[in-house]
Order: C-alpha cells, then sequence, then structure tokens
C-alpha cells in the first residue's frame, strides 16, 4: 500500500480517534481547505471536521499571504472546533494542534522541532510549516474555530525558488520520504488528546512557551501598527506576546510577524 497515497478511504483507515477526523472532506485540488471549511462550519458541520487536500490553488497565510505547495508534497488540512471558549481564546486552538504536529514529526522522524510565535513551525531554522487559525462569532459568543495547517512533508524546497533560503521540508531535512498518512494520524490523535485535555480545564501555553523558539530573545516585532522591538519575555494563557521594550514598557501584542536579533542559539 502507498501510505502516502492520500483519501478520506486511506485516512479513515487508520485514524484512532472519536472525534477528530471523524467525518472527512477530501480534495485532490480545492482553493481553500480553511475556506471550504468555514462554509462548512456555517452550514453546521459537525466538530471535529477534517477538511484535506492534495493541492490548493489559492493556499492562503495570514494577512492574504499565499501558502505555496505543489501537488503531493504537503499536508493541506483545516480542521473544526467548536469549543465552549470565550473568542480571545481561540489560539489555544492554534497551540495545541501545533504541539500535536511537533509532536507527531519528533516521533515519527527523530528530527527536533520548534514553534516560532505565533503560528510557525520550524526545523533547523528553517519554516517547515504554518498555521492559519480563523474564528465564527456572533455577538461575543465563539461559534466555531477552523485551524489550517499547511506542513511541507516531502517537499524538494528547489521546486519553490523564492523560499529556497527560508523553507525546509521534512524529506529535505531526513533525505528521505515520510508518509504523510502516518504523520497524519498521529498528528489527528495527538490533536484529539490535547482538545480533550484543554476542555477538561488544563491550558497547553506554558508547554507552547517551552517550544517557542523566540523566547527570551531580543526580536523585532512587526505588527499592524508599526515595528516594536524588545525582549520577547513570554506569552499569556491567550497567546499574546509579552514584550518587554527598551523604555521598561511591558506590551501585550496579540499579532505579528517575528524577526529575531542577536544571536541565535543553536
Ligand atoms: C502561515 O501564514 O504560515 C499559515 C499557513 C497556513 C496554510 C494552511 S494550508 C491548509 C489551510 N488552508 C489554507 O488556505 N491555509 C491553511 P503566514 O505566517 O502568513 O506565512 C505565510 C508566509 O510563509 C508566506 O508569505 C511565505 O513567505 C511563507 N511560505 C509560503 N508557503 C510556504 C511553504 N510551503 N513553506 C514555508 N514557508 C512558506
Amino acid at each position: 500500500m502507498d501510505l502516502s497515497k492520500l483519501s478520506a478511504e486511506s485516512i479513515k483507515k487508520g485514524l484512532k480517534t472519536d472525534l477528530i477526523g471523524q467525518s472527512i472532506v477530501y480534495y485532490s485540488s480545492v482553493g481553500s481547505t480553511n475556506e471550504v471549511l468555514k462554509e462548512l462550519a456555517v452550514q453546521g458541520a459537525p466538530e471535529g471536521t477534517l477538511v484535506i487536500a492534495d493541492q490548493q490553488t489559492a493556499g492562503r497565510g495570514r494577512l492574504g499571504r499565499k501558502w505555496l505547495a505543489p501537488p503531493g508534497a504537503s499536508l493541506l488540512l483545516s480542521l473544526l472546533f467548536c469549543p465552549d471558549l470565550a473568542p480571545d481564546q481561540a489560539q489555544r486552538l492554534t497551540m495545541i494542534c501545533s504541539l500535536a504536529i511537533a509532536d507527531a514529526i519528533e516521533g515519527l522522524t527523530g528530527l527536533s522541532v520548534g514553534l516560532k510565535w505565533p503560528n510557525d513551525i520550524f526545523i533547523r531554522g528553517k519554516k517547515a510549516g504554518g498555521i492559519l487559525t480563523e474564528s465564527g462569532t456572533t455577538g461575543g459568543h465563539l461559534n466555531y474555530v477552523v485551524v489550517g495547517m499547511g506542513l511541507n512533508v516531502n517537499l524538494a524546497v528547489s521546486t519553490l525558488p523564492e523560499l529556497r533560503d527560508l523553507a525546509t521540508s521534512l524529506s529535505q531535512e531526513l533525505g528521505r520520504e515520510v508518509s504523510r498518512l502516518e504523520l497524519l494520524w498521529k498528528t489527528l490523535e495527538g490533536i484529539e488528546a490535547r482538545y480533550n485535555s484543554l476542555m477538561r480545564g488544563d491550558s497547553p501555553h506554558e508547554e507552547w512557551a517551552a517550544r517557542l523558539i523566540n523566547l527570551g530573545r531580543q526580536v523585532q516585532v512587526t505588527t499592524a501598527q508599526g515595528a516594536l522591538v524588545g525582549w520577547a519575555e513570554g506569552v499569556d494563557a491567550n497567546g499574546a506576546l509579552i514584550l518587554r521594550t527598551p523604555d521598561g514598557q511591558r506590551l501585550r501584542i496579540l499579532a505579528g510577524d517575528v524577526t529575531l536579533r542577536g544571536s541565535a542559539p543553536s
């Protein structure tokens, strides 16, 4: 059996979950799995619905940026959550999903995975994946959270010249291909365990903070309001970055892009 051949049937066969991925919508090609799942969420799709594609023609990052992925090489998926949380707690879903991906990659490949605030998956200093979390709210109530994940699995980074210096993939780091199916199963099982724990009231933010490669460092954060420099002191339970500025202020930053300043630990 080709373990990397994705289909609803092949995914279902080896998936040991009760909720996450129990409803599967598979596309060989689609615009954006997040867009599809947001539509399905509004139509009442069940919690745990997985939308997964082999290729996206309009894959998105944050702020209208593009997510690039040639066919057959990546995990491109979105998951639907309907948690009993406040809208400003939605980032906790990003945390549990990125922690589960990191665990799954490490468990299957032995590679060491870091997370970069707020939504990147990093291996040996390069971006191997990203997460796009989008929420639906009405009147201060969180109706749904769609967590979209893109991971470069068997991607030859040379096929995406614009990303050559920034991106990596599991196969690039290992020198061999990795089964997308096995990685998907492990990731979804890890997400389910972490989601159950979140719903029992446990906060994932300390474990997430411990994996963030940009904490305890001098950083520049680019936000919608402009660039800020300072010391990345920590994160709070809702995922905001706590930045200590040179004049001693402590700022709480909800969204932005972080660039490291100064020398990086290996
Ligand atoms: C992200 O945005 O990193 C979130 C990416 C989420 C993608 C998934 S795929 C399934 C689901 N459906 C979607 O439509 N999206 C989600 P951001 O932090 O804004 O980073 C975007 C930037 O990452 C781009 O501007 C590029 O610089 C870089 N990039 C694009 N494709 C990449 C790739 N394959 N590997 C590494 N970096 C990439």
